[in-house]
């Protein structure tokens, strides 16, 4: 058996070759897997026309959207997102609760990690998401500028990892904000002058929109479409300036599980309490009955207004 394949030196070699190959190849292979993408964004900072409440001002916006826009990436993608800046106000944009490992620059609180970002510049934001998935948020971060400059970020897991609960039907961003009638400039610089407390906002919002319990605000109504039985993870995100806010859907039970960027144990709750800076997932299962039926979906602070009550 002289000339059988195996002991021809060529396909011996070839043999060696390939398992040489195979072996350094593995380990790349792995890394590959986990390292994820890198995602561009661009975000022009921009005057855009907004009417809430029958009001109209002209706010700071990214891409001239209100609220800002998705960012959405995978655990372990990195992020480059050109700041550019069109505005009169100097700018910088936090990335809030995305821990910056040995990238403190990208950080984003300005005069803090980087001076802000002057007008007709841009400042590209580069940062890797390492062990956090779930649901997080970005805002300026400078001034009052996050009154209206904020948005979702998304992070989804890892390719060919599933969430530790069911596959919900659809997601859904819920982010939670507070409309001023007024500049919201012109109110803190006000208050830093005269020393007296803020001006308190005019309405919250659900995705930029205030609802129907509000003045002239039936039109600006978030409005949630669901299908009876399906389960939905909705991303609550809240993004007022300084209102710890109630949250509930009438008649239904939420599942809590995920809060800022990491799943937490699943339970059930009617109601729930979120603080500015604090983001959770929770799964809303439809009522299967009660077809065509309108359910309200409310954020409200602790303690109201007295003009509100
Ligand atoms: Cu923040």
């Amino acid at each position: 058996m002289t000339n059988s394949a195996v002991s021809s030196p060529v396909a011996f070699m070839a043999v060696i070759i390939f398992s040489l190959t195979t072996l350094s190849l593995l380990p790349r292979l792995a890394l590959a897997q986990d390292a994820g993408v890198t995602r561009h964004y661009t975000f022009d900072i921009q005057l855009q026309n907004v009417s809430r409440l029958c009001h109209m001002k002209s706010m700071v916006t990214v891409n001239g959207k209100y609220p800002g826009p998705r960012i959405v990436a995978r655990e372990g993608d990195k992020l480059l997102i050109k700041v550019v800046n069109h505005v009169q106000h100097n700018i910088s944009i936090h990335w809030h609760g995305i821990r910056q490992l040995q990238t403190g620059w990208a950080d984003g609180p300005a005069y803090i990690t980087q001076c802000p970002i002057q007008t007709g510049q841009s400042y590209v934001y580069n940062f890797t998401i390492v062990g956090q998935r779930g649901t997080l948020f970005w805002h300026a971060h400078i001034s009052w500028l996050r009154a209206t400059v904020y948005g979702p970020l998304i992070i989804l897991p890892k390719r060919n990892i599933s969430y530790p609960f069911a596959k919900p039907h659809k997601e859904v961003p819920i982010i939670f904000g507070e409309w001023f009638n007024a500049d919201p400039e012109a109110i803190i610089s006000q208050a830093l002058q005269t020393g007296g407390g803020p001006n308190v906002s005019d309405a919250y919002t659900i995705n930029g929109l205030p609802g129907l319990l509000y003045n002239c605000s039936a039109k600006d109504t978030f409005k949630l479409k669901v299908k009876p039985g399906k389960t939905y993870l909705l991303r609550l995100i809240n993004a007022a300036l300084n209102d710890e806010l109630f949250f509930s859907i009438a008649n239904h039970t939420l599942t809590i599980v995920e809060a800022d960027a990491i799943y937490v144990k699943p339970f059930e709750t009617d109601m729930l309490l979120i603080t500015p800076g604090q983001t959770t997932n929770v799964l809303l299962k439809a009522k299967p009955y009660f077809p065509g039926a309108t359910f309200l979906m409310t954020a409200r602070p602790v303690r109201d207004r007295p003009w509100n009550l």
